[in-house]
């Protein structure tokens, strides 16, 4: 891309992406539980839980909330983080 000027009228935003190690998913209702945890927190984006992975990826805004944020919520609903 040349040098140029982008306008972005969209407010500021930091989005990150973080992988969470989740512990003690044995079904696809952990699963759903998990990911309805994270998406009822306020900037999150985005987020994929994969069992067989145990990990969570999400896509959250950092300005507003931080990888502890996303954990504390895993935690809340009853499985372990690393
Ligand atoms: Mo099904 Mo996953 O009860 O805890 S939701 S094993």
């Amino acid at each position: 891309m040349a040098s140029g000027t982008e306008i972005h009228s969209e407010e500021m935003t930091t989005m990150a992406t973080a992988t969470i190690m989740v512990k003690g998913m044995t079904c696809s209702g952990c699963v759903h539980a998990v990911t309805r945890a994270l998406q009822a927190i306020d900037g999150v984006q985005k987020a994929d839980v994969d069992l067989a992975g145990e990990r969570a990826t999400v896509t959250y805004d950092a300005n507003q909330i931080s990888v502890e944020t996303l954990k504390q919520a895993i935690e809340e609903v009853g499985y372990d983080t690393l």
